[in-house]
């Protein structure tokens, strides 16, 4: 086993590769760049690294600066995380080139899954379905044959691209050549790489994606689904493991976990990696395309499984065995994890970062915590304002829905604006309570709810919030005894904490 690893990431996952690295006992460097001198993932790691200025371009994606790093510190082996480095072929090329083991896939896994046409192809020689479409780049005029056979409605997607970048649906002909030119240049902009291909639209589909992991011994096991439909602009804002669908119908769990196996093997994959799926209305599952790393969400597997999937990188990467089989692979309970942001829910999202001037965090019962905050901390300008991901463990999906209120309720952020209170009024939502969940459920969302309005004055509001909970306390007392006052609403809440301070 490794001795030292580097972690070239930060903020919570750097955070959380260093907790499972310390109770292997590897000693961990971490990089850092100079906005990051006093993040949490600095202070525990064993050892840190400055690697530039605050801009990633010039710190965090910085292979050179963090291979010597690694070198210099007698690091053996270099965990990407998610994000930055991770899914940078020839990041991963280069650590193997210079004796360093990448915790991860192979750079030829890596780069076939970057191309979402190579990944394609490779889906189909897997025997996976994907979406019918184009197997390789098209023209416009290609397009318009495309379409003259197969009709509309189309997703034009960039053959670089993933995260929504360079995608445009098109109904018609009319919109072709402009939705083409326009996709085309975004992709340009943004992957250097204007190629596009072509998808059939799927309307109101469902993302469920598959926990894989193989060994470098031709080991491979999926360890099932997580649900990520509920997104906002290619973000994912809410996920959980099992996904309604699937436990409603538990044969589709096995023919997508096999399906998903197929197309890793013909990448010859090994380490952790997710083969996302659409499935519409109809329940048919098509391959969309795999990511080649650890993925934000994770812990929601972790908590169902009872596996550590760091651990199983760390292991895998050092050239150990599966410690298990597919029939060893059991799912407990349910999982529900929130990304808890710095921003603005009611303001388009905005990023809000700021100075922590009190943090309160959620405990107890089947509360995991992965954060990177400490009261005080000022949160960057220049990086995700990803705070924490508060991951809540139930033994069904309704329990882990009520404990994730009940914690939401217990975390209390102030000096900045989070997406909290959002998440709360999500998570009562009738059609989330039902599992009804597709790709356009947060909009929907928006449509079928006002947003709650932020006070104005905190001192006022908490001086009036105080006299109307004592007013509300008499009357509950003297309307019902003993009835107490799980009722009150979040102004009292907030209000009533605000005065205990
Ligand atoms: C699609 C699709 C419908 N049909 N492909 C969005 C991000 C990128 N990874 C793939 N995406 C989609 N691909 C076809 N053929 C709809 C989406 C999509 C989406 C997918 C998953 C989660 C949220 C989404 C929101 C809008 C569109």
């Amino acid at each position: 086993m490794f001795r030292k690893v580097l972690i070239a990431n930060r903020g919570e996952i750097a955070v959380r590769i260093i907790r499972t690295l310390r109770e292997m006992g590897i000693a961990t460097v971490a990089v850092y760049s100079e906005a990051d001198r006093t993040s949490l993932h600095v202070r525990m790691a064993d050892e840190a690294v400055a690697v530039g200025p605050a801009p990633s371009s010039e710190s965090y994606l910085r292979t050179d600066r963090i291979l010597a790093a690694a070198r210099e510190r007698g690091a053996e082996a270099i965990h990407p995380g998610y994000g930055f480095l991770s899914e940078n072929a020839d990041f991963a090329a280069a650590c193997e080139d210079g004796g360093l083991v990448f915790i991860g896939p192979s750079a030829a896994s890596i780069r076939m899954m970057g191309s979402k046409t190579a990944a394609r192809r490779t889906a189909i020689a897997g025997g996976t379905p994907v979406v019918p479409g184009t197997e390789s780049s098209v023209t416009l005029e290609e397009a318009r044959a495309f379409t003259a056979v197969h009709g509309y409605p189309i997703l034009l997607k960039a053959v670089a691209g993933g995260g929504g970048k360079g995608m445009r649906r098109v109904d018609r002909d009319a919109e072709l050549e402009s939705a083409f030119r326009n996709a085309s240049s975004e992709a340009a902009r943004s992957f250097r790489n204007a190629e596009l291909y072509i998808e059939r639209y799927v309307v109101r589909p469902r993302h469920i994606e598959i926990q894989l992991l193989g060994d470098r011994h031709g080991n491979m096991i999926h360890l099932g689904e997580r649900e990520c439909s509920l997104q906002r602009r290619h973000q994912k804002v809410i996920e959980e493991c099992p996904s309604p669908l699937l436990t409603e119908y538990p044969e589709m769990r096995e023919a997508m976990g096999a399906a998903a196996i197929g197309a890793a093997r013909a990448a010859g994959y090994y380490n952790a990696g997710t083969v996302e799926f659409l499935v519409d209305p109809e329940r048919r599952f098509y391959f969309l395309e795999m990511n080649t790393r650890l993925q934000v969400e994770h812990p929601v597997t972790e908590l169902v499984t009872g596996l550590d999937l760091v651990r199983l990188q760390v292991e895998i990467a050092a050239g150990e065995r599966l410690p298990f089989e597919q029939r060893d692979i059991t799912w407990r309970g349910a999982a529900i994890e929130a990304r808890i942001y710095a921003e603005d829910p009611y303001n388009d999202f905005l990023p809000f970062p700021g100075t922590l001037t009190r943090l309160d965090r959620p405990l107890g019962p089947g509360v995991r915590l992965d954060g990177c905050v400490y009261d005080g901390w000022t949160v960057p300008m220049e990086y995700d304002p990803l705070l924490a991901k508060l991951a809540i463990w139930g033994a069904s999906r309704e329990q882990a829905r009520q404990r994730m209120i009940r914690a939401l309720r217990e975390y209390d952020v102030g000096g900045i604006r989070t997406n909290i209170g959002f998440f709360r009024q999500i998570l009562e939502d009738e059609e989330l309570r039902a599992g009804r969940l597709h790709t356009g459920f947060i909009e929907e969302f928006f449509e079928r709810h006002q947003p709650p309005q932020p006070p104005a004055d905190l001192a006022a509001v908490a001086a009036l919030a105080a006299s109307l909970h004592t007013a509300a306390r008499v009357g509950a007392r003297e309307a019902a005894p003993g009835a107490g006052n799980s009722r009150h609403s979040a102004w009292l809440e907030s209000g009533r904490n605000e005065m205990l301070r």
